[in-house]
């Protein structure tokens, strides 16, 4: 099968489901709270 290659050659070595490809700190698991949940670096919600 195909779909087994395209799985492969994903890395994410944090796996918080942000592939390192894209992941701003592939080695530090993202923090999802609805405020930059795609850049893969943990954060928090800035005070308004
Ligand atoms: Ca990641
Ligand atoms: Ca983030």
């Amino acid at each position: 099968m195909l779909s087994s290659n395209a799985f492969a050659q994903i890395s994410d070595t944090d796996n918080d489901g942000i592939p390192d490809s894209s992941d701003s700190c592939p080695n530090d698991p993202e923090t999802i709270n609805g405020f930059q949940d795609s850049d893969g670096c943990p954060d928090v919600v800035p005070p308004v």
